[in-house]
């Protein structure tokens, strides 16, 4: 039987963006950048106990990981307190709570890092997707493995809670590692991962391209209906690259 090579998930901790870009970014591995996002104003304004006093009202839907047409439509407040309590096998977890006009207010001080600057920001087109969202979810919810939206990289920070990562490259090498709160996880274009939580979870989690990811990306674009997007993108990088 052919033995499985599992290795540690990198970490790093005070690394500035241009490092970052340099190491990671470049590269494209996957990496934990311990405590990252500690002292952010969202680490308070994005706890269980302020979105069910802030937000408690605001209508969400969950589906379980498993039997995903399994769905649920509750107050976010009902849902918080289920995630918080629930031990169930096959969970409702909520994924699909993305940061347009009409739920900005959900999203407090929310803020790009400058490691991950995304071009998509550019762009005031409401045919381009809003690629930033906010998840919670109750332990024993997952995702399963999988690759990112149209090849795109992202960064994932965590409010609360403990998250496992795993990666796979190419290769076959698996990488896990265990994210904490104020932790970020970095998601380069193309790598398989897949997450579980081991405890009730709140991140917030944001797909990028840049000149670190573009071509993957505009590949990808140019066989969809959002070509005029890796046009778009294209004339970016000529700008920006
Ligand atoms: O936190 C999660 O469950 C999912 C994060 C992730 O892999 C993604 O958003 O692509």
């Amino acid at each position: 039987m052919e033995s499985e090579l599992i290795r540690a998930l990198p970490e790093v901790t005070d690394l500035q963006p241009e490092p970052f870009l340099s190491t990671y970014g470049r590269q494209g591995h996957p990496v934990i950048l311990r405590g990252m996002m500690r002292d952010w104003p969202l680490m308070r304004q994005l706890s269980f106990e302020s979105l069910r006093i802030s937000h408690g009202l605001h209508e969400v839907t969950a589906h379980r990981c498993v039997q995903r047409d399994d769905e649920v439509r509750w107050t976010l407040g009902a849902y918080l307190t289920y995630a918080e309590q629930t031990q169930e096998a096959d969970p409702y977890y909520l994924t699909n709570l993305a940061c347009t006009p009409a739920t900005a207010d959900l999203f407090g001080a929310y803020q790009t890092p400058p490691h991950f600057v995304n071009w998509l920001d550019a762009f005031d087109d409401p045919h381009v997707p809003v690629l930033k969202w906010l998840i919670i979810g109750p332990r024993n919810s997952f995702s399963p493995m999988h690759l990112d939206t149209m090849d795109t990289s992202a960064w994932n920070g965590l409010i609360a809670g403990i998250k496992r990562w795993t990666f796979r490259d190419a290769a076959g090498v698996t990488y896990v590692g265990e994210q904490r709160p104020g932790d970020v996880v970095f998601t380069p274009t193309g790598w398989w991962h897949g997450v579980e939580n081991l405890s009730p979870t709140v991140c917030v989690t944001e797909n990028f391209v840049n000149h670190t990811n573009v071509d993957a990306v505009t590949t990808f674009l140019t066989q969809t209906p959002l070509r005029h997007l890796a046009l778009a993108l294209e004339h970016m990088r000529s700008r920006y690259a």
